[in-house]
């Protein structure tokens, strides 16, 4: 096994909450085919160092770990894991928002811009659309060495994933789908060491969009395991 999935039911630094419950909803899209570690929600404010700390331990088995949140603070956590034991990464960073707006506080919508300020990371971006130029739905420029992939599933057209906070419509022509999120995975031309799904309110997900998800962790899984 190449990879490890960490879930972790957290919306705690959330605008509104959601994404915490998420548990049910990842589990149908994991189908039991995955190893999966599963934190308590009871966890509450701990819950970041905890995932921080299973993280690291699948950094250190080799394991790729595949963090599936939770709202997007979480990303901050394990890209710290990653980046002080494997050096600089390129986040690929695939969401309708930047999240990089200038806070005091790590949030679910500053992450980016607390990240960039702490971490070894430059961000390769695609299919922004709030608040922001818009980008197209898969990168412009091929990403060299190693990266991080990052997908806040509200990248994905209304249409595919509807259980979000905050759902950005797609631009006329610029549909962001499976394929351009495939697309997107095979402009890296180097490793992925680790990667990140959230902003997904699973459980209230009807089967249609649980099985698209469960497509999309397919497309993650096989990439990294080339
Ligand atoms: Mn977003």
């Amino acid at each position: 096994m190449t990879v490890r999935f960490h879930l972790a039911p957290y919306d705690a630094a959330a605008r509104t909450g959601g994404p915490a419950q998420c548990q049910s909803g990842w589990r149908s899209a994991l189908a039991g085919e995955f190893e999966c570690e599963t934190l308590a929600r009871e966890h509450g404010p701990i819950l970041p160092m905890l995932l921080a700390r299973d993280v690291g331990r699948s950094l250190d088995a080799r394991v790729v770990p595949i963090t599936l949140g939770g709202d997007h603070s979480l990303s901050y956590f394990a890209l710290r894991e990653v980046t002080s034991r494997l050096g600089p990464v390129t986040v690929v960073h695939l969401d309708a928002h930047h999240d990089a707006y200038p806070a005091a506080v790590l949030n679910h919508y500053s992450v980016f811009s607390i990240a960039s300020r702490h971490l070894p990371i430059r961000i390769a971006a695609a299919g922004y659309r709030h608040d922001c130029e818009p980008l197209p739905p898969v990168l412009l420029q091929r990403v060299s060495g190693p990266a991080y992939v990052s997908l806040d599933v509200d990248y994905f057209s209304p249409a595919l994933v509807a259980c979000v906070g905050d759902p950005i419509p797609v631009l006329p022509d610029r549909d962001c789908t499976l394929a351009t999120f495939e697309q997107t995975l095979s402009m890296i031309d180097g490793p992925i060491v680790g990667a990140d799904i959230v902003e997904w309110i699973g459980d209230d997900s009807g089967r249609q969009e649980i099985e698209f998800m469960s497509r999309v962790v397919r497309a993650l899984v096989q990439r990294i395991g080339t």
